[in-house]
């Protein structure tokens, strides 16, 4: 029997809506089923290029909308091939926001000719997940869990049209079959169950297909 390749699972959604917890006991769940699993969060505010993405969310610094855009891909870009490493390796790789959320935080400025479309095209080639898991949640909702915080983009208008755009990348013809949208106004018990659903099966249509990591 050939070794079975790693997956790669992305959990997405608004500030708020509970994706860290929820990567946080998938990651757990993983294994103690005795699976290898590797946690990564983007942005990856620990290289050089996550260090200037953090001084900009906090305010530290000013960046050109399109720059910024470009750094938090080439912050995924050094990761890349150590994504599909651990994968290729047999190792599980659960991540904290990806490049869906590279594309719709920035289309979501409204800078002119920033549209999704526009944004999505430095993440083409990357590591392609096995299943996103999007984290459904109202801004309004979002909000009566402990408000915004005082990062940029933590606001009200910013949070709704984030929210809409990630409704239309749901639509877009390369990413319908990888996203999957879970109701997270539930409780988090509820919620990690019905996760664990889904990643169950996303792994095991993986294994069944047999095929490789695939690209974006
Ligand atoms: N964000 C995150 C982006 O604008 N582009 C990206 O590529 C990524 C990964 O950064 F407001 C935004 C989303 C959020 C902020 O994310 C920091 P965390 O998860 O709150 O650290
Ligand atoms: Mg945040």
């Amino acid at each position: 029997m050939t070794a079975r390749r790693g997956k790669l699972i992305v959990f997405e959604g608004l500030d708020r809506s509970g994706k860290s917890t929820q990567c946080d006991r998938l990651v757990a769940h993983l294994r103690n089923r005795g699976q290898r699993v590797e946690h990564l969060r983007f942005p990856d505010r620990t290289t050089p290029i996550g260090k200037m993405i953090n001084s900009y969310l906090s305010g530290g610094s000013q960046q050109e909308d399109h720059v910024i855009h470009l750094l938090f891909s080439a912050n995924r870009w050094e990761l890349a091939s150590a994504i599909s490493t651990l994968i290729n390796d047999g190792i599980t790789v659960v991540v904290d926001r990806y490049y869906y959320s590279g594309c719709v935080y920035s289309a979501a400025k409204g800078v002119v000719g920033m549209d999704l479309e526009w944004c999505r095209q430095p993440e083409v080639g990357l590591p392609r997940p096995d299943v996103c898991l999007f984290l459904d949640l109202s801004a309004e909702e979002a909000a009566k869990r402990g408000g915004f915080g005082l990062e940029r983009y933590e606001k009200k208008e910013m949070q709704d049209r984030v929210r809409e755009l990630f409704a239309e990348l749901r639509e877009h013809k390369d990413e319908a079959d990888d996203i999957v949208v879970v109701d997270a106004g539930c409780s988090v018990g509820e919620v990690e169950e019905i996760i664990h659903g889904l990643v169950d099966e996303a792994c095991s249509l993986a294994d069944r297909s047999g095929l490789p990591l695939r690209s974006v």
